[in-house]
């Protein structure tokens, strides 16, 4: 992992988590402008796309969202910062022992007809997700959100951080970990774009937004357009998976 900065004069959407919803995601896509990499149509947009990361889990399709990503990625036109699911379908892929619980159960299913090749090829893809991406020295896209001190670091306080969020033993009413304390304390410049809390709806806080929408839980699928700081979102087909906990207001 490493911090990926990028700088995109023709603007950038970023895209909350997909976690295998493959429909919802093409859809959205087509709505912005992105040309598929099956070769249809329009010619590829010059806007870059960034993934606020966790591609798999809980979904109906999570091969076909890693071929499409990967392909965007290959070809440049994409990067997806590392989600904590990404990183835990990884280490089921490099044969360590992890808890298969969370959606990661339907992955390893769906992935069971893929060529051994293939499944490699996601491992090393995940591999090599950054744990944030930095674009035009102003806009901080983290899976889980970031600290101030951490943005254009790279440790294992930073890596643990942006996949995870807060992990210091704070809980909610529901007695799950509070991941958000973080947009409180956030003072710099930068604008940051984060997932993994499902939200109602995408609201900017403290120069931060939340845009996991949680398509797969039935929401929908959500990109924040920079700088036009336009919200797109395409419904849920329907909900794929339930949740432990009410989405949060934003
Ligand atoms: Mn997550």
């Amino acid at each position: 992992m490493s911090v990926f900065r990028l700088h995109s004069n023709a603007g950038l959407d970023v895209i909350g988590d997909v976690h295998g919803c493959i429909d919802e995601l093409i859809e959205l896509l087509a709505l912005l402008g992105h040309a598929l990499p099956d070769g249809v149509s329009r010619p590829p947009s010059e806007r870059v796309v960034v993934f606020v990361g966790d591609l798999c889990d809980r979904g109906p399709d999570t091969p076909a969202v890693f071929r499409l990503v990967q392909a965007m990625c290959d070809e440049q036109r994409a990067v997806c910062v590392r989600g904590n699911h990404d990183h835990k379908l990884m280490r089921w892929l490099q044969g360590r022992k992890v808890s298969i619980a969370q959606g990661l159960e339907l992955s390893i299913k769906q992935m069971e007809p893929m060529e051994e090749h293939e499944r490699q090829g996601v491992m090393e893809f995940i591999d090599s997700m950054p744990t944030h991406c930095i674009v035009n020295d102003n806009v901080v896209i983290a899976h889980a959100g970031i600290e101030d001190w951490m943005i254009d670091r790279d440790d294992t306080a930073v890596r643990a951080f942006t996949m995870f969020g807060t992990t210091d033993g704070e809980v909610d009413e529901f007695g799950l970990p509070n991941r958000r304390e973080w947009i409180h304390r956030h003072e710099t410049e930068h604008r940051i774009v984060y997932g993994h809390t499902p939200v109602l709806s995408a609201e900017w806080f403290n120069n931060t937004i939340d845009i996991d929408t949680g398509c797969v839980f039935g929401g929908s699928l959500t990109a924040l357009r920079y700088p036009e700081m336009d919200l797109i979102s395409v419904p849920a087909r329907m909900t794929y998976a339930t949740r432990r906990r009410p989405f949060m207001d934003f």
